[in-house]
């Protein structure tokens, strides 16, 4: 279903969304020039709502641009003002927010570095994004045929939109295959994400997660490393391979849209009992606190509206 709001802030305006549109010659839409951010914001039990971790969102924001060597043409301060304010407008409690940067229209051909780099604010309701049984229950997921950008191909490091379609390769293939989503080896064979989510292992309730090495630098995944250590459970990040997940305990996956979700199948085996286990279950459970501003020790992460 396509999302419906009121407004999107674009450039710098509040827009009506049918109205927020683009040329078809927009060299984004042709060589993939833009970066983006999912966020969310969260309805929390006192009745308010807050941007979970805004200015970490924001400042990674600003590093795909710098990376991509494309830079926003606001200060930090800005572009949180402008996802404060289209929250706001579009009266939502708890939504999923999308700011996008992309080069326009102008000159055609890849070297177009005089064309207007353009920025959207747009917000939605979305729910669980591998569904509600997956966050439940876990979800299957299965090793992808395509690679992870090998470091030097794209900037994995930036939240580039072109990068998105080795995702989409490897979304479609296991979700034709019958599979919920996809596990993306990086171009030495150890696992490294998925196509939209952070990957974490638990064996012996130990807690480990793939470096930065070709992977996007989740926030849900560091906010997820910091509770781990914080509950006192080892956590380790290092590289791993496919047979150790496979041999893991607990699985699951980090991310904005997927927050956390339990893994209970990789290539047709089971990952430890194919339910949630118990670290798992701790872990997404205090995060799910921490959200609805129910954990006290992480209001810091809270941007309230
Ligand atoms: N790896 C990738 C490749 C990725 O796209 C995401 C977010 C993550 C890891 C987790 O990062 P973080 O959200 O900061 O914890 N994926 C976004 C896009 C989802 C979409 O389908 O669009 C997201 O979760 O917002």
């Amino acid at each position: 279903m396509s999302p419906k709001g009121k407004k999107i802030w674009f450039d710098g305006e509040m827009v009506p969304w049918d109205e927020a549109k683009v040329h078809v010659l927009t060299h984004c839409l042709h060589y993939g020039t833009g970066y983006f951010e999912g966020i969310r914001c969260y309805a929390l039990e006192d009745g308010r709502s807050a941007v979970f971790r805004l200015d970490e969102h924001v400042r990674r924001f600003f590093d795909s641009g710098h990376i991509l060597g494309i830079p926003l043409p606001y200060a930090p301060d800005q572009v949180k003002k402008a996802i404060l304010d289209v929250i706001r407008v579009n009266g939502l409690k708890e939504c999923y927010i999308r700011p996008l940067a992309f080069l326009g229209y102008g000159e055609m051909g890849l070297y177009a570095p005089d064309n207007p780099l353009h920025v959207i604010v747009a917000a939605w309701p979305w729910g669980a994004y591998l569904g509600d049984d997956g966050i439940k229950n876990g979800i299957r997921a299965k090793v992808s045929s395509y690679t992870r950008h090998h470091v030097n191909v794209m900037m994995t490091k930036s939240k580039v939109s072109g990068n998105y379609v080795n995702s989409v390769l490897a979304k479609n293939e296991v979700k034709k295959a019958g599979y919920d989503e996809a596990i993306m080896l990086d171009a030495e064979g150890y696992v490294a994400e998925a196509s939209g989510e952070n990957i974490f292992i638990v064996r012996q309730r130990r807690v480990k997660t793939t470096p930065f090495t070709s992977i996007l630098p989740g926030i849900t995944r560091e906010s997820v490393l910091i509770i781990a250590r914080d509950k006192g459970y080892d956590v380790l990040e290092e590289r791993f391979t496919r047979d150790e997940l496979y041999t893991a305990d607990e699985a699951f996956f980090t991310g904005t849209a997927a927050e956390v979700t339990p893994i209970r199948e990789v290539d047709n085996r089971k990952i430890g009992a194919s339910c949630p286990g118990a670290v798992t279950s701790d872990l997404q459970q205090t995060f799910f606190n921490i959200i609805k501003g129910k954990d006290k020790k992480y209001e810091r992460w809270l941007a309230c509206l």
